[in-house]
């Protein structure tokens, strides 16, 4: 069920609670600023979210909210993810669904990286 954006974090979703370590999954980075780790239903060999540390809803809410340290840690932190997985060079995707219409299930922004093949024009 698609999330509306403009409600305020709740911290009870399920990204939250995997960064408070009460939720297990499979984590591949961690940084100040991102966690990132496969996701639980991969659409794409190498499927990986990226989440911010911080309580942020969607892409829109970082954008607007987050001071410029935060963003470029965690824009950062998302390429060093690509590079340790070894994606820089044959290249990946990425992808931030925001709101009802761009079909975000979950209320804490994450960056969808894809990746391991080459990938069709588009991803659900
Ligand atoms: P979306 O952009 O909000 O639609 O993507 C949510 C993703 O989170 C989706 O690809 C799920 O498979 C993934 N996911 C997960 O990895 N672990 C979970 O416990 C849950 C969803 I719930």
């Amino acid at each position: 069920m698609p999330i509306d954006p403009t409600l305020p974090y709740d911290d009870q979703n399920i990204f939250a609670k995997i960064l408070r370590g009460e939720i297990p999954n499979r984590t591949v980075y961690e940084d100040e600023f991102a966690l990132a780790f496969h996701d639980i239903a991969p659409a794409a060999p190498v499927h990986i979210l990226v989440i911010p540390k911080g309580a942020y809803v969607s892409w829109d809410d970082f954008a607007a909210k987050a001071p410029d340290a935060e963003i470029a840690g965690f824009v950062r932190a998302v390429g060093a993810v690509a590079r340790q997985e070894g994606l820089d060079a044959p290249g990946y995707r990425l992808l931030a669904n925001h709101g009802h219409d761009g079909g975000q299930e979950v209320p804490h922004l994450h960056v969808h990286l894809f990746g391991g093949a080459r990938l069709g024009p588009m991803l659900s």
